[in-house]
Formats: C-alpha cells, sequence, structure tokens
C-alpha cells in the first residue's frame, strides 16, 4: 500500500484549494478501494432534490447525515455529505425583503438588508466544523430509550464559512454598558407544545468579542465553501460560531438582541441540556451546553490483511482555543494496547481532525476501538454518560472488523 504524506506536507490553503477546487470530491491520503461500511444504517440513502445524498431520518424537517465511509474524503465536507438539522421545514424568506434586526442593550436599533449588509461589512472567512450535540444518540439509544433522531456518527461536517462579523455589526449599533449575552432568533415558526416558537438561542458577548486572534472569529454567514448558503443551511443569512456545539449557529437568522441575561428560547432554557430526567425541574436546575465533547470516530476500513488493516476516521476537538486535537490511538486488544494513528488534516482547535493508520492487528481481533487526546492533556472516558436527552456522548467508538 503506498505510504501516506505527513501532515507537514499540506499547508491549510493548499487543503482549501484542493477540495473546493474538485467540487469538494478530491480525496484526502491514499485509501485503498473495497471499503466496508463500520455500521448498520437505520436511515435510508437518499439523492436529495438539493444534490444532497444523505441518510434521511426525516424529511420534512429535513434531518440527514451522510454515510460515515463517505464522510472523511476530503477535510472540506463537499455540500452533498454535510448534515443537515432542522427543527422547522425551511423558511419561505424573499431576499430583497429580508432584514437582519439588531435591537436590545444597544444605542441604535438597526434593520439592515442583505445588500447593505455585505456592501458596509468587511468580508471574513473562517473553517470551522458544525457538529450536532446529538452525534452518536444511536449508540445511547441502546442503553435506554430516548425521544430524538437517532443520529449515528455523521451529523458534522468542516466547511469554510464567510460573512461579516458579527462584533462588527453589534459595534455599529452601539453595545451599552450591562450588556453580556447576544441571542440570536431563527425566522422558522414551528411548534412546540400547542405554541408556535422560533429556533434560537445565545452566546455570551465575551466570546464575540474574543475570537481567538480571528481564528474563531464569530460570522454572520452568507456564503458556505464559496457557494451561497443554501435553504437547508439558513439562508439567507446564519450566524457561526466556531468550538460552540452546532445548535448556537442559528439558521434563518432574523434577530439579534444583545442582553444582560441569557436568551429565554426554548432551545437554550429547555432543551440542550444534560439532564437525567426531561423535566422542567431538571432542566431549570442545568447549565446550557456550550462545547463539544472530545470525540474521535472511526469512519473507512480497508480489506483485512493477515496481520494488518488500515482505518481512517475523525476526531474533534472541544472547541477551546489552544485546545486542537493532539493524538488519536486504536487498540485493537480492547484497551490493553495502543497505536498512534497519522494525523492527515490541518490542525485546528476548530475543526475535525483526520486521521489514518495501519494497525497491527492479531487473527483472532474482532473490535478495534479509537480514542483522542487534545493539547490540554483531555481524553476521552471509556464510556460515555447517559442523559435523557442523548447528548454529548463521547465513549470510545467501537468499530466491528468486517472480514468480507
Ligand atoms: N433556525 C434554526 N437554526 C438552527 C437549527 C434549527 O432547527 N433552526 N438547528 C440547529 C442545530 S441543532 C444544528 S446541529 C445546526 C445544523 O446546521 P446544518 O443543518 O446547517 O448542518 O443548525 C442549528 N441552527
Ligand atoms: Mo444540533
Amino acid at each position: 500500500m503506498s505510504r501516506l504524506p505527513a501532515v507537514s506536507e499540506f499547508s491549510r490553503r493548499d487543503w482549501l484549494r484542493t477540495t473546493l477546487a474538485g467540487g469538494g470530491a478530491c480525496a484526502v491520503g491514499l485509501f485503498p478501494t473495497g471499503l466496508f461500511s463500520p455500521r448498520l444504517q437505520a436511515a435510508e440513502m437518499t439523492r436529495l432534490p438539493s444534490g444532497k445524498h444523505l441518510l434521511v431520518h426525516t424529511d420534512v424537517p429535513l434531518n440527514a447525515e451522510p454515510e460515515l465511509e463517505a464522510l472523511t474524503g476530503s477535510w472540506i465536507t463537499p455540500f452533498d455529505k454535510f448534515y443537515v438539522r432542522s427543527h422547522a421545514p425551511v423558511p419561505d424568506i424573499d431576499p430583497r425583503q429580508y432584514r437582519l434586526k439588531v435591537e436590545g442593550l444597544v444605542e441604535k436599533e438597526l434593520s439592515i438588508g442583505i445588500d447593505e449588509l455585505f456592501g458596509r461589512f468587511e468580508r471574513h472567512s473562517v473553517v470551522a466544523t458544525m457538529c450536532c450535540a446529538g452525534n452518536r444518540r444511536n449508540e445511547q439509544m441502546e442503553i435506554k430509550p430516548i425521544d430524538g433522531v437517532p443520529w449515528e456518527a455523521g451529523p458534522l461536517g468542516n466547511a469554510e464559512w464567510s460573512g461579516c462579523r458579527l462584533i462588527d455589526v453589534l459595534n455599529t449599533a452601539g453595545i451599552r454598558s450591562g450588556a453580556k449575552h447576544v441571542w440570536f432568533e431563527g425566522l422558522d415558526p414551528h411548534d412546540k407544545g400547542g405554541e408556535t416558537i422560533h429556533f434560537g438561542g445565545s452566546i455570551p458577548l465575551d466570546r464575540v468579542i474574543n475570537d481567538d486572534n480571528g481564528r474563531g472569529v464569530v460570522l454572520l454567514a452568507d456564503r458556505m465553501n464559496g457557494e451561497p448558503l443554501s435553504g437547508d443551511h439558513g439562508a439567507p443569512l446564519r450566524t457561526v460560531v466556531p468550538g460552540y456545539i452546532g445548535a448556537r449557529s442559528v439558521k434563518w437568522l432574523g434577530k439579534i438582541v444583545v442582553s444582560d441575561r441569557p436568551s429565554d428560547n426554548h432551545y437554550i432554557k429547555d432543551a440542550y441540556k444534560i439532564v437525567d430526567e426531561a423535566t422542567p425541574e431538571a432542566f431549570a436546575k442545568a447549565d446550557p451546553i456550550v462545547h463539544l465533547p472530545l470525540q474521535s470516530v472511526i469512519t473507512r476500513q480497508s480489506p483485512v490483511h493477515s496481520k494488518s488493516v488500515t482505518l481512517r476516521g475523525y476526531a474533534l476537538p472541544t472547541g477551546r482555543p489552544d485546545r486542537p486535537v493532539t493524538k488519536v490511538q486504536l487498540s485493537a486488544d480492547g484497551g490493553e494496547t495502543w497505536q498512534p494513528a497519522n494525523l492527515i488534516s490541518p490542525v485546528s482547535p476548530y475543526c475535525w481532525q483526520l486521521w489514518e493508520i495501519r494497525l497491527r492487528i492479531n487473527s483472532d481481533a474482532k473490535e478495534i476501538l479509537v480514542r483522542a487526546e487534545d493539547a490540554a492533556g483531555e481524553t476521552q472516558p471509556r464510556e460515555g454518560v447517559w442523559n435523557a436527552k442523548g447528548y454529548m456522548w463521547n465513549g470510545w467508538y467501537k468499530h466491528e472488523l468486517q472480514r468480507g
């Protein structure tokens, strides 16, 4: 088998160029053909009118993820393999009528159209992985049933997002003293317990101000991988909050409110929290989830040779500055011994880390485990912690060897 180039042989720019220029289809590494799908897929693989090719959990609203073996073909996830997680159908927004409203603790309220927004503010971009907090919920559901989309390990994707900086817009409105949180509200009305609500949430103002020297800039994005944002991904405008759970990157953004407290939107108050039971009391006591858990998953397997097998996958950092994934290890003996994988993609605290390994195995090996470590020395637990809403599952991922 051909050797893989070392990470240092790629520059970040090269990655963007190769993956974007080829319509996103360009493969990384030199993976052999004849792959096996690592897991039995519960949902159905569908070619959608938008061009996406995904396992569809629900049609309307669309909730769909790519097949695992198709997920890590490139560092930048092409549009057709980018998951969609929507709580409501795509709203019908006329881009000419559209106005972004900025209200709350500001000197001057704003109401801005898309053309004005991009005529007025400088364009910035960031490469960041969007990941749903419900990633790998299907594994939690095997332990005890949970209501919700039975996500496998595919509701995540890495994209180059471009738009204007949220801080530039807030500074233009003028942030008043006492401001601590920034609320986002979507234009996607839907029913929740007999009430019409919109998807929303909030992030601390500090996070907006601190953009990690531009590396983790919070954007109001209208483009994804150089293309206009599609309806499913939040056109005409969405927030992108690098390093935070996907739920804070609000699609179809209609309103921003600057406030002294977190938003009281359902999706920050009564969802996206770690609770033992989904009761109002439990939600009231728990804090909203901010970052993702350190994660790693096996996505592809080569045919098994007598003493080795080649595997590929992703690892995902927690999204804190200066804490990229530094190590990915695999075990073919139930966690007794571990072998280090090659990190084959750019390193970033806001992006997934692709890896590949030619793993030495014994003839009786059945199950492969993977675990990651980050720059602060954080590691993954052997088992995840079950919770009533099925979030943040990050126990060591188990891949059953397929012996064709
Ligand atoms: N308005 C709105 N924004 C939203 C959502 C939604 O349902 N409505 N889903 C959120 C969740 S839970 C996730 S994980 C991401 C998914 O982004 P994507 O569909 O572009 O992949 O969008 C977030 N933003
Ligand atoms: Mo999500």
